[in-house]
């Protein structure tokens, strides 16, 4: 390898995953471009991307181990480090059973392979039912419609953006966050494509975006209301004949329990509470029925509020009702290359899934896809009885910050026996460990897009080598999750986690594989680890080589032999094969869906708040971790309270000023900046704020801390159904600071 190879590697950094070329110097990082060869992102990347290097050569970021020892970091040995898990993890399962011990995943587990592939070992070998994750206060309300809906926990549609011309975007930003559950790279040049061949976009948010900037219409929608919009406008098809389900007509359960349903929820009567004109509604409607390819999408500002279970359902059954869902340039299936669940078995029909098999012990709130809301960890720490929290094991997350009422999360980390955290940084989060194990830096790693592969706008493989060596002793993080794995079963710091690894794939094999098992280990030999894996997901998988039983087929091998990735060509129509549900059709009315429309009818003719409080992305931050990144954190302050300028004069707020935003009796204290871009009565703060608390290690991004958003917001208020946080349209109260 010459000193300035260049080497390929997929951006770890959002949902995106732009194709990169990064090129070495020495054992270092030299110049970020993108991959113009790519066959997915075409050399598209954002400023971002060049943070790789930056967070790389970060001097903070942690490279050894951490122990606590009397309230102080000390640096250790990976052997000592695990020595003294050993020594005290087993200790509280031993007294507390297997709930005393909990996970918390961060976003960052599914932008690495290694730790989204191996994480379920460790949940396996902890038998925790107190699992909680970053899901909770993000998607999983979209998870449980496209449950109900289609089967399975992650078949979520995207819209095929390459061929649609009407395209109706609401609660995303994708121009500044550059999609979610929807990977599209380079958005704004789709946009701008969708455009000028006769298309239209239209955005819906309580904030004049960056995206609704770009678009042909902007609705200013009341946070939180978009309920009553989306049964405005599933009313209007209704009610002026406009459903037309054409080739899914005998796919479709539940039209006539749906049309009753809405009945009640014209666009007239709900235009008050949503703050949209009926006219417009039913203009939308019509556009909507009317426009051949058409996609209707949604994404964190509708599922982050009181009812976003409801509102991710309707938006997919906007799509179903104008025949958009499964046809070229509406919202379409991907069909991921290994690891999707709508791609196992023969299809047609499942078991779909179920959500409340068990409840959290304090608040009741039922599990969804295997997980808690984390809204809910705070009190199962603090409460005590059976089951009680006691020990922690926190993976790439940092819920000090990202989870509603951070402080208090953060006093109830301090009253755990034990807490593990598996991060690269020491943050607001993991200084309550009594070890950190570092993660490794991106470019030390392999990556494959286990994740993101399964919403992307374009089917591909793609497989980034590690582009520089790991310091010697540095173990993997799928190792480091084995090793925890074998620790929690009690067998030790020391266990041969190689051994452990290879008897537990046999195992799998052995289920899945049956007789030809051994033969199929054989031919994976002398891959390990999350290679492994990889390889034969993507050779079981639906483009695979089935292990020479399909010559040509898709094999890590050849996705290796192809730097900027394999093409798999566009979305294809899915439906039925795609359906895991008990009937084999699409559910378009769930009963518990049909359920809870009774507490949105109960909120109808509830009044505006003087002030609500919503979330904003910005394009060279990401949550809470890359506020330490120099190349990122330069320019402008811009953790801002954002409000229209008649809020401003009401309020007395001048440009620049401090304003304090009060919630109950939680307080805090902001910048304002004024802007006729957002909806009067709205305002906007970024979140992941917040780096002045003590015990930190962030040197850049202790500079300029900014505001903690999620200091504010109230840890009870949840979506009864998904469990979700609501996050988005809190009623708050602003005063000047003088
Ligand atoms: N108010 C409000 N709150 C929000 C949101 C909002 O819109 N408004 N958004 C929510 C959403 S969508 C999300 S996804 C969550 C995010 O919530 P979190 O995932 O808890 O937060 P992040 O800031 O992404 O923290 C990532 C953590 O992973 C670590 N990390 C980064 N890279 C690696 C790595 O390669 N390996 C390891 N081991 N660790 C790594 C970082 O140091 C950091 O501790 O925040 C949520 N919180
Ligand atoms: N640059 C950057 N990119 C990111 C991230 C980041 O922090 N920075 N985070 C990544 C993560 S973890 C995620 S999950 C994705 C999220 O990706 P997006 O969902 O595209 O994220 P946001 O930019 O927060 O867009 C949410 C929009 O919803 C609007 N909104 C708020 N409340 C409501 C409401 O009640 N109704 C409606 N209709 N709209 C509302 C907000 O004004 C905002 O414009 O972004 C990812 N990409
Ligand atoms: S858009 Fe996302 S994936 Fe692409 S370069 Fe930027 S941060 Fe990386
Ligand atoms: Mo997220």
């Amino acid at each position: 390898m010459s000193e300035h190879a260049v080497a390929h590697r997929i951006c770890p950094f959002c949902e995106a995953s732009c194709g990169l070329q990064v090129e070495r110097q020495g054992a270092g990082v030299g110049r970020i471009r993108g991959d113009r060869a790519d066959v997915f992102s075409a050399g598209f990347l954002c400023p971002k991307a060049v943070g790789l290097k930056d967070l790389h050569e970060d001097p903070d970021r942690l490279r050894t181990p951490l122990i606590k020892r009397d309230g102080r970091f000390v640096e250790a040995s990976w052997a000592d480090a695990y020595a003294e898990i050993a020594r005290r993890l087993p200790a509280v399962i031993a007294a507390g059973g297997p709930d005393a011990v909990a996970t918390v995943l961060g976003n960052p587990v599914s932008h690495k392979m290694g730790l989204t592939l191996y994480f379920p070992r460790l949940a396996r070998a902890l038998g925790t039912r107190n699992m909680f994750s970053a899901s909770s206060v993000d998607q999983v309300p979209k998870m449980l419609s496209v449950g109900l809906m289609f089967g399975s926990w992650l078949s979520v549609p995207v819209p095929d953006i390459e061929r649609c011309q009407l395209l109706l975007v609401l609660g995303a930003n994708p121009m500044v966050s550059n999609g979610s559950l929807w990977t599209v790279p380079d958005f704004r040049g789709k946009a701008k494509a969708l455009r000028a061949r006769g298309g239209r976009i239209v955005v819906v948010d309580p904030r004049r975006t960056e995206t609704a900037e770009a678009a042909d219409a902007h609705h200013f929608i009341r946070p939180g209301a978009d309920v009553f919009f989306l049964l405005g406008l599933v009313h209007t098809l209704f009610d002026e004949s406009l459903p037309r389900l054409g080739r899914l007509e005998a796919h479709v359960a539940g039209v006539a329990e749906l049309g009753a349903a809405v009945a009640a929820y014209a666009p007239e009567r709900m235009a008050a509470r949503c703050g949209v004109a009926a006219a417009n509604v039913r203009a939308l409607a019509r556009e909507l029925a009317g426009t051949e390819r058409a996609a209707v999408y949604g994404r964190i500002g509708t599922c982050t509020q009181r009812y976003g279970t409801l509102c991710s359902w309707l938006i997919d059954v906007l799509n179903v009702l104008t025949g958009h869902l499964d046809a070229e340039g509406g919202m379409m299936f991907p069909k991921a290359a290994a690891f999707a669940a709508n791609t196992r078995g023969q299809g047609g029909g499942g078991r779909g899934v179920a959500s409340g098999r068990h409840r959290s012990r304090v608040s009741g709130a039922p599990e969804v896809a295997g997980e808690l809301p984390l809204t809910c960890l705070a009190e199962e720490i603090e409460t005590p009885g059976p089951g009680q929290i006691k020990a922690l094991i926190s993976i790439a997350g940092n819920p000090v910050l990202s989870a509603p009422n951070g402080p208090r999360l953060a006093r109830a980390l301090e009253g755990l026996d034990f807490m593990v955290s598996l991060d690269i940084y020491l943050n607001e989060t993991t200084r309550h460990a009594d070890v950190i194990l570092p993660g490794l830096s991106p470019l030390e790693e392999a990556h494959y897009d286990v994740s993101f592969t399964q919403f992307s706008h374009r089917n591909h493989a793609r497989y980034s080598a590690p582009v520089l060596a790991r310091a010697a002793g540095q173990p993997e993080e799928w190792q480091s999750l084995l090793r925890l794995a074998a620790i929690a079963k009690g067998l030790g710091a020391e266990a041969d986690i190689e051994a452990l690894d290879d008897a537990a794939l046999a195992d799998e094999l052995q289920r899945t594989a049956g007789p030809a098992a051994g033969a199929v280990m054989a031919a994976l030999a002398p891959r390990r680890g999350a290679e492994r894996l990889l390889d034969l997901g993507l050779r079981s998988g639906p483009y695979g080589d089935q292990f020479g039983r399909v010559p040509g087929g898709l094999t890590l091998a050849r996705i290796q032999a192809a730097p900027s990735g394999i093409d798999l060509g566009p979305m294809a129509p899915r439906i039925p094969e795609l359906l895991r549900t008990p009937s084999g059709k699409i559910e378009l009315a769930p009963q518990l869906l049909l359920d809870d429309l009774a507490r949105a009818a109960a909120d109808l003719d509830t009044a505006a708040p003087d002030m609500v409080i919503i979330g904003r992305r910005q394009l060279r931050s990401n949550n809470s971790w890359m506020h330490n990144l120099p190349a990122l954190a330069k320019g402008a302050f811009r953790c801002t309270a954002l409000l229209h300028p008649d809020d401003a004069a009401r309020l007395g707020l001048r440009e620049g000023g401090r304003a304090q935003i009060r919630n109950g009796d939680k307080r805090i204290e902001v910048q304002v900046e004024i802007s006729a871009d957002m909806m009067p009565g709205v305002l906007s703060l970024p979140h992941g704020w917040g780096h002045d608390l003590e015990g930190t290690r962030l040197g850049v991004a202790g500079e300029r801390p900014g505001v903690n958003l999620n200091a504010l917001l109230d840890e009870n208020l949840r979506d009864p159904l998904s469990g979700n946080a609501v996050l988005s349209g809190v009623a708050v109260d602003v005063s000047a600071v003088l």
